[in-house]
C-alpha cells in the first residue's frame, strides 16, 4: 500500500474504533467488539496464547488436522482450491495443504492487508509451486472471489480456531449462509469448533496462570487510549473470563476495580465498582447444535472428527 492510503486506512480504522467504543462503553451494559483485541500488540499475544499449556484449541485441532489428515484428505478429494476466512499466521494452512490431495491454489482472506502478507508468504515458501492469491475483504460482510481458481474443481472453504464461536449463534448462521454464497456451487467449508466441556478446563483456558490472556484482554484499553484519545487507568480494570452455562459461552469481561471515569473521544464514561466490558464471547458447542447451526446455514455434515478426549471438533460441511 502507497503511504498515503496506509494513513487513509489507518484514520478509517481510528474512526471506526472510536464509534464502536462510544457505542458499545454508552449500552447500559458495556461492550467492545472484540475484532479490536487484534492490533499488533494483540496478534503477538494472542500467538503467545496459542502455545499456553491452558490453551488446548490450537494444538487440539492442528493435532486432529495432522491424525485425521487422510480421512480429512479422501473426504475432500483432489483439486481443492482452499479459501480461508482470517489465515492468522498461516500455520493451519500449511498443515491442511500438506494433507490434501493435490490442492491448486490457496486464497487467504482477510481486511487487513498486513496479516494476509504473513499467511501468503508463509504457504508460499512451503508449497513453492502453489498459487497463492490474497483476498483483502471482511469476510463478515459479502464479498465475492473472482470466478474459480485455477482449474478447480470447487471451493473449498477454511475456518479453522473456533473463530466461528466469537459470533452469536444468529450471527455465525450469517457468516454460514453467506460464506456459502461466497464460495459459489459446490462448495465445501471445512470448520474447526471448539466443544462444550468441564467449565473448569474452559475457564482455565481463557485465565491462564501466567496472565497473557489478562494482559491480552486489557491491551484493549491500551488501544483505546492510544488510537481514541482514552485515558483508561489499565490499573484500574481486572481481566474475567466466566463460563455462561445459559448460552453455553466462555466471556471475557474487563472489571472496574473502583468507581471511575474515563474520558474518550469529547465524552465521559462512568464506571461503578464492579461493572465490567463484555470484550468477547467464545462460543462452545455439541455436536447437535452445530448441525443445526450449519443447517440453518444452508450446509450439511459430510464427517466430523475429534481428538480422542473430545476437546475440540473438525466438520466438513457440503452446501
Ligand atoms: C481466536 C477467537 C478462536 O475465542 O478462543 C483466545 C480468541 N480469546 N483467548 C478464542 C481468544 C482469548 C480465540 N479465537
Amino acid at each position: 500500500m502507497s503511504g498515503a492510503l496506509a494513513r487513509d486506512a489507518a484514520a478509517a480504522q481510528r474512526a471506526a474504533l472510536v464509534a464502536d467504543a462510544l457505542a458499545g462503553l454508552s449500552a447500559p451494559r458495556k461492550t467492545l467488539p472484540c475484532k479490536w483485541l487484534y492490533d499488533a500488540e494483540g496478534a503477538r499475544l494472542f500467538e503467545a496464547i496459542t502455545r499456553l499449556p491452558e490453551y488446548y484449541p490450537t494444538r487440539t485441532e492442528m493435532r486432529i488436522l495432522e491424525e485425521s489428515g487422510p480421512a480429512i484428505a479422501e473426504a475432500i478429494g483432489p483439486g481443492a482450491a482452499v479459501v480461508e476466512f482470517g489465515p492468522g499466521d498461516g500455520l493451519k494452512a500449511v498443515q491442511l495443504l500438506r494433507v490434501l490431495q493435490a490442492p491448486v491454489a490457496y486464497l487467504p482472506v482477510d481486511i487487513a492487508p498486513e496479516w494476509l502478507e504473513a499467511a501468503a508468504s508463509r504457504v508460499a515458501e512451503a508449497f513453492p509451486g502453489l498459487p497463492v492469491r490474497p483476498v483483502v475483504a471482511d469476510f463478515t460482510q459479502p464479498f465475492a472471489l473472482a470466478g474459480r481458481a485455477e482449474g478447480s474443481t470447487t471451493h473449498l472453504g477454511f475456518f479453522p480456531g473456533s473463530t466461528i464461536g466469537n459470533f452469536a449463534p444468529e450471527e455465525a448462521v450469517a457468516f454460514l449462509r453467506r460464506a456459502r454464497l461466497s464460495l459459489k456451487s459446490g462448495a465445501r467449508l471445512l470448520l474447526g469448533a471448539d466443544l462444550v466441556k468441564d467449565p473448569a478446563v474452559l475457564e482455565a483456558a481463557y485465565d491462564d496462570a501466567a496472565g497473557v490472556t489478562a494482559a491480552f484482554n486489557l491491551n484493549l484499553l491500551r488501544r483505546l487510549n492510544r488510537e481514541a484519545g482514552a485515558d483508561f487507568d489499565l490499573d484500574g480494570f481486572r481481566h474475567q473470563a466466566v463460563w455462561n452455562a445459559g448460552l453455553e459461552r466462555v466471556e471475557m469481561h474487563l472489571v472496574a476495580q473502583r468507581p471511575q471515569s474515563v474520558r474518550l473521544a469529547g465524552r465521559t464514561i462512568r464506571f461503578a465498582a464492579g461493572e465490567t466490558i463484555h470484550t468477547e464471547s467464545s462460543h462452545k458447542y455439541r455436536p447437535d447444535r452445530l448441525r443445526t447451526l450449519a443447517e440453518a446455514g444452508g450446509w450439511r455434515e459430510a464427517a466430523m472428527w475429534t481428538d480422542p478426549a473430545g476437546l475440540f471438533s473438525v466438520w466438513l460441511l457440503e452446501g
